[in-house]
């Protein structure tokens, strides 16, 4: 007797990246069914039962891995920062044009000038430009509205786009990302309407999956950082922290003390924070885009992150100000040259690890049975080529939740 299934790939090597297989978790020969937009059987074809399906597709020995997950954007913003690269070029640094009113807060400004239908139109081709990388999760942050109505605007455009295309998107508030020029100085006055305000108004419209906060120098103190997760708390939300990225102010320990789905940049995270964040099972975010963009030298502790296990995740970080990047690939090359990440931790970091740094590694990561049929078909002789080359992409096909998309028909629902 024949299983009828809705899709079948077949004839295909498969890095399968599941839990526990340390090396690709390649099947060769492999064959994928699924029905209802589930994975419902995957393994090597000489195994397989017997399956009739409406749609199957022959990929010729082509590879499949996981669709591609990039769990820490700023994708959704007015206007860009180009001139402020120049002015960067010329020997201002990042954080002295951040002091001078220039930085997130002049994006602010053009994100409330935005209306909600521009802010969609903009991120649109920032969004096509992952998904075209085989990009099928995406987590998407506010943080340039500064105030309750645009941080609720850039988060409700975030869930259009959604809704416009075949991706999953996770959002995440980020209202205690910089000071807005009207708060006058008051960092704590802020924060505590970040917490009374703006948080609440948020959560109760139901557009945040998680809480995320810029605990830095030029950002909020440790302490005003744990306001912000005390009151996530209150709201049932999981929280995330951009930490040590320009220093080390212990935020990698307070967002594992909070049981963070991860920690993202730490280029300065240390030995105890990240022994921290292995007790907690926070994921270490790496964000090679905004090392390259700002020039930084100070690389974070692989090699720590490594000896102690704790799982690393790579994302573009796209953003105005420190990662204007439209490749999640990209991001695999650099992490591998920067930060010497072996291809198959770099692969990992964008499938399994990205998933569980947004709390979905039982949704979607990998290519098991019964998580969601997300995968990325490519055009490659090896998974290591996903790393090795730059700005050379080979995708196939994108499949999100079993629907298929094909590289050449423009990839757009
Ligand atoms: N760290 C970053 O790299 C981005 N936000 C943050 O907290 C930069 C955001 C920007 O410059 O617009
Ligand atoms: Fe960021």
């Amino acid at each position: 007797m024949a299983f009828l299934v809705d899709t079948i790939w077949r004839n295909a090597r498969i890095a399968t990246m599941s839990a526990g297989s340390r090396n690709y978790g390649i099947i060769e020969d492999g064959l994928i069914a699924a029905q209802d937009g589930r994975i419902a059987w995957v393994g090597a074809a000489s195994e397989a039962p017997q399956f009739d399906a409406i749609h199957l597709h022959d990929l010729q020995g082509r590879w499949i891995t996981p669709g591609l997950v990039d769990c820490h954007t700023h994708l959704v913003y007015g206007g860009n920062r180009a001139l402020e690269f120049e002015q960067r070029l010329q020997g201002a640094t990042y954080e002295e044009i951040s002091r001078a009113g220039g930085g997130i807060v002049s994006t602010v400004r053009e994100t409330r000038n935005a209306t909600l239908e521009m802010l969609i139109y903009q991120a649109t081709p920032r969004l096509e430009s992952l998904m075209a990388d085989g990009v099928t999760t995406i987590e998407i942050k506010s943080g340039y509205g500064l105030n309750v109505e645009t941080e609720i605007k850039m988060l409700e455009a975030a869930r259009a786009l959604a809704e416009d295309h075949n991706i999953r998107v996770q959002t995440t508030f980020l209202g205690a990302h910089a000071l807005p020029p009207e708060a006058d100085g008051d960092s704590d006055a802020y924060i505590q309407q970040v917490c009374e305000e703006q948080l609440p108004a948020v959560a109760a419209a139901g557009l945040a999956d998680a809480v995320d906060a810029f605990c830095e120098g030029i950002g909020f103190s440790n302490d005003q950082t744990r306001r912000v997760f005390e009151a996530a708390r209150v709201h049932g939300l999981p929280v995330k922290l951009h930490a040590e990225q320009l220093s080390n102010l212990g935020g990698a320990a307070l967002a594992a003390e909070f049981g963070g789905l991860s920690a993202d940049h730490l280029e300065y995270v240390d030995e105890p924070g990240i022994e921290a964040m292995v007790k907690a099972g926070t994921v270490a975010v790496i964000l090679p885009g905004a090392f390259y963009f700002l020039r930084d030298t100070h690389v974070p502790p692989v090699d720590l992150m490594r000896k102690h296990g704790v799982p690393m995740a790579l994302a573009s970080d796209s953003n105005p100000g420190s990662s204007p990047m439209g490749s999640l690939l990209l991001a695999l090359n650099m992490a591998c040259t920067l930060f010497h990440m072996t291809p198959v931790e770099a692969l990992a970091s964008v499938t399994c690890n990205g998933a569980a740094a947004l709390g979905l590694q039982d949704e979607t990561g990998s290519v098991e049975v019964g998580k969601a049929c997300d995968l990325a078909v490519w055009d490659i002789e090896h998974p290591a080529e996903l790393s090795y080359t730059i700005g050379l992409n080979r995708l196939h096909m994108r499949v999100w939740n079993g629907l298929v998309e094909y590289k050449t028909s423009g990839l757009t629902s």
